[in-house]
């Protein structure tokens, strides 16, 4: 039955209609305030909703619209993010700060309005200012419509993970804002947690470790997130497979494997059958690292919960950890496993991948050194990142309102198709010449239904070839293709998967390759692209694509709601002044110039 209280009465038959067209409806309220956790034997306040850590849950049937009014009585500026959603013309509830919007005050409130269309599954929401995801997210579960329901045997009950990143610091943001300031590397998490909580390897952890209550026989749709700042992480239950079934809101044909590997902003549907005789078990997560291995100060924990047998027995001392869990840089078992993931791609559930390429770009992912002059007046240097040698900055207008209004002067829709130059991007004696970057707000502009296709492509620049997970907000594309080394646009399509490619919103670029993603802009709108390892991104590797509308109300972004939050409040973090323009990379190309790889890329 299609009905919300709130519109009984006179109301009922408009909302009939609506349900007709677009699902039910659903009123949630988040209200965002300090609260005090206890982790690794120390205390502190952070910013929560709903005074939970990881918060609320949202459910929601496929084609839902739920409205979540957010109450921020903390003390500095939030926007928060449906991760995955696709929000069709809805940009305005998107959330990211200076994208979509400008951070909703202490003291103020803002309904976002979140639109269902063709997510099933698993997905995610999270603060999108600041690091303060780090502690304001949760999970969105997305059931199947009744006719259709599960392209898989119904499971008998359901988990939902969340894997998230503890800092024991009282506050990251600062910590962060100071990092940002001064040039130095921004902060590593002191423990992974599992729903909140790091697990009994850890000091004050024996009574709070998460513990998941499995009757033997029974099937469980394990609904995991990977919440964590900064870490690609391996996933494995002792003694149990795992069939994956979903990822990103979209069902893949079952694969059943040991473990995972889960980049940050994934989301993932695994099946679990609890067929073992009674007893506990550890399911365990750690950090895949794919940075070079001299650099070791990662964090190394492994964080635990135990999934026990409910019953009459006597458990073993110690839970059993999971043998088959993939060591911290073991590359081989992660190309593996996101190697056997394809698309469903049958007729319940059919694919659309983009083959009359209209936009073609090749971007470069990259980690810089930024010059820039320091409180002190001193001309130093720090850590940047970028695309196409693009170091993103925030305009003080959101891009949004500055697309929709007309308002000049915020941001140039010049972002590039190519990298300013071409060498052997993942080369080992890059010269130091190519890490300088420039900064700015340069969006790429699409056009209505133009079918798109992005190479990104890993570098070793900085010595720093690393996964960037990729996220794209605004739509799921098509992951048709990835490989080691540099991307050979003459041979490289030739082996592209058009045939089952998995659709998602994020992905992992690996290390020292490339991956290639096909989408149709078909949703007009602002929309974010960034790799979402926060320290990345707050370096500066992100862009905006802006697609126009398509020439008719049904093709156009929607009206702006009555209330935005104002653009007058000074965020708590900025980022430095910086001193590079495109003209010194020219410079510096001219410089590389003997150097240079001369063999085209991307077309
Ligand atoms: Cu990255």
């Amino acid at each position: 039955m299609c009905m919300h209280p709130r519109f009984l009465g006179t109301l009922l038959l408009s909302v009939a209609l609506l349900c007709i067209v677009e699902g039910r409806v659903h009123y949630y309220d988040f209200v965002l305030k300090e609260a005090n956790f206890t982790r690794l034997c120390s205390t502190k306040s952070m910013l929560v909703v709903n005074d939970s850590f990881p918060g609320p849950t949202i459910r929601v049937q496929k084609g839902d619209t739920v409205y979540v009014n957010v109450q921020n009585q903390g003390d500095y500026g939030v926007t928060i993010h449906w991760h995955g959603v696709h929000q069709p013309r809805n940009p305005w509830s998107d959330g990211p700060e200076y994208i979509t919007q400008c951070p909703i005050e202490p003291g103020a409130n803002f309904t976002y309005e979140v639109i269902f269309s063709d997510e099933e599954g698993t997905l995610w929401w999270h603060a999108h200012s600041d690091w303060t995801r780090s502690s304001v997210h949760g999970a969105i579960v997305v059931m199947p419509l009744n006719e259709t329901g599960f392209p898989f045997p119904e499971p008998d009950e359901e988990e939902i993970i969340i894997l998230g990143s503890w800092y024991v610091d009282d506050d990251v943001n600062e910590v962060v804002a100071e990092a940002l300031e001064d040039g130095s590397d921004l902060p590593r998490s002191d423990c992974y947690t599992i729903n909140g909580q790091p697990g009994d390897f850890f000091a004050c952890s024996n009574e709070t470790t998460h513990r998941w209550q499995v009757e033997y026989g029974k099937t469980y749709l394990l609904r995991m997130v990977n919440a964590a700042m900064n870490a690609e992480l391996y996933f494995a239950i002792a003694e149990h497979s795992l069939i994956v079934v979903g990822m990103d809101g979209s069902y893949v044909k079952p694969i059943v494997t040991d473990f995972i590997m889960i980049c940050p902003g994934q989301t993932m549907d695994m099946l679990v059958t609890a067929n073992q005789s009674h007893g506990r078990f550890y399911m365990a997560a750690r950090q895949y690292d794919s940075v070079r291995p001299d650099v070791t100060d990662y964090d190394k924990s492994n964080v635990t919960a135990i999934l026990e047998y409910k019953g009459d027995y006597t458990p073993p001392a110690r839970p059993i950890f999971p043998s088959k869990l993939p060591t911290y840089e073991d590359l081989v078992s992660a190309v593996y496993f996101s190697s056997r993931i394809k698309s469903l791609a049958n007729s319940d559930h059919p694919i659309d991948v983009p083959v009359n390429i209209t936009t073609r770009m090749y971007i470069t992912a990259e980690m810089n050194t930024i010059t820039f002059v320091n409180d002190t007046g001193d001309e130093t240097s720090g850590l940047g990142s970028s695309l196409n040698n693009v170091s993103w900055v925030n305009p003080s207008t959101d891009v949004l309102l500055a697309y929709y209004r007309n308002m000049s002067g915020l941001y140039t829709e010049d972002f590039p198709d190519f990298p300013p130059f071409f060498f052997d991007f993942v080369g080992e004696d890059l010269p130091d010449n190519v890490a300088a970057t420039t900064q700015g707000t340069r969006v790429k502009v699409l056009e209505y239904n133009e079918e798109v296709e992005i190479v990104f492509q890993g570098t070793n620049v900085n010595y720093a070839s690393e996964d960037h997970p990729m996220h794209m907000h605004g739509y799921s594309f098509y992951i048709v293709g990835t490989g080691f080394g540099n991307f050979d646009n003459e041979t490289d399509p030739k082996e592209y998967n058009l045939l089952d490619p998995p659709k998602v919103n994020t992905v992992s670029l690996p290390k020292k390759g490339w991956v290639a993603i096909r989408f149709k802009a078909s949703n007009p709108g602002v929309w974010f692209w960034h790799c979402h390892m926060d320290r990345h991104l707050s370096w500066g590797m992100n862009t905006v694509m802006i697609v126009k509308d398509g020439g008719t109300p049904e093709t156009s972004i929607r009206e702006p709601p009555s209330y935005m939050p104002p653009c007058n409040y000074a965020s708590k973090i900025k980022l430095r002044p910086f001193h590079h323009t495109v003209g010194d990379v020219e410079r510096l190309a001219m410089q590389f110039e003997g150097q240079l790889d001369k063999r085209k890329r991307g077309r």
